[in-house]
């Protein structure tokens, strides 16, 4: 393994023992080192969360922890957050309004999702977590966005898209949005069965996603 390398394992390794100080030093030694954000968090930051998930799932961890993993995560993100939206200020490639899926209170994903897309050039409403159909598309009138992203990141939310695409279709908003979910439960073939218009995993591939969409548009 290289310096960046075991850098990166250093910051996942943290997030996984649930160690503040060592996230925190680890990141700003990466970012000293001139390692990207995006990598820091998608190597680093998210790795650990990766594993903390697995832990979880095979019972290796328990919820007070897995939720301490969350701090320790946070606390890593909030001295990346900045660089990652350094580059905001310039003309917006779109926009979107963006909330967790009704019945899903997870964080994590969205509040990682979020700086990733407005570094990328989207201008982005966050609506929060747990957001009802209605409060979708009252946010739609008012922001006219490009793009409606729901977080849903467990199998039960992911499976609720199909009632919120329904609320957008019967205020007649449907037909000026794209739609696409995200989180580590979706499925693009599932996604677009739902009505939506993709899904991703990978908050970088979504911001290639959007941005080809925006790209349609503007033909
Ligand atoms: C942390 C966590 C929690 C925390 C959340 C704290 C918080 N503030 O967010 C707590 C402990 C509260 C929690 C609760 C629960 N959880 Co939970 N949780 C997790 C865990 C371990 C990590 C999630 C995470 O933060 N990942 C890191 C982020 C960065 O990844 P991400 O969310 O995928 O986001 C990335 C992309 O998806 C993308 N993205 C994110 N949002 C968006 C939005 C758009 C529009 C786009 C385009 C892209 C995008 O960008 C991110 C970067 O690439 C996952 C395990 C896992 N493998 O994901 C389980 C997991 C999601 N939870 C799960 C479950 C079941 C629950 C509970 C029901 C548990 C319970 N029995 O009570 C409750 C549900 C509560 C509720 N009503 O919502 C399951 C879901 C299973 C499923 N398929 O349905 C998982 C997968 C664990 C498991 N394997 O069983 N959880």
């Amino acid at each position: 393994m290289n310096d960046e390398s075991d850098l990166l394992a250093t910051i996942a390794q943290g997030v996984v023992h649930l160690d503040v100080a060592v996230v925190r030093t680890s990141v700003e030694s990466a970012v000293r080192e001139g390692i990207s954000p995006f990598r820091i968090v998608a190597e680093g930051l998210s790795q650990g969360m990766r594993t903390v998930g697995a832990l979880f799932r095979d019972g290796e961890l328990f919820m007070p922890e897995v939720l301490v993993a969350c701090d320790t995560y946070y606390a890593g993100l909030q001295l990346v957050q900045p660089l990652i939206e350094k580059d905001n200020g310039r003309i917006a490639k779109g926009k979107i309004v963006l909330g967790t899926i009704h019945g899903d209170i997870h964080t994590v994903g969205k509040d990682v999702a979020i700086p990733v897309f407005r570094a990328a050039g989207f201008d982005v409403v966050d609506l929060g977590t747990d957001v009802a159909d209605e409060a979708f598309v009252e946010a739609v009138r008012q922001h006219q966005p490009d793009i409606v992203g729901l977080g849903t990141y467990m199998t039960s939310t992911f499976m609720h898209t199909n009632q919120t695409v329904e609320a957008l279709e019967r205020a007649g908003l449907r037909g000026q949005v794209k739609v696409i979910c995200g989180g580590p439960a979706v499925d693009v073939r599932a996604a677009l069965k739902l009505g939506a218009d993709g899904a991703t995993d990978n908050a970088w591939e979504g911001v290639q996603i959007m941005e080809a969409w925006m790209a349609e548009v503007r033909e």
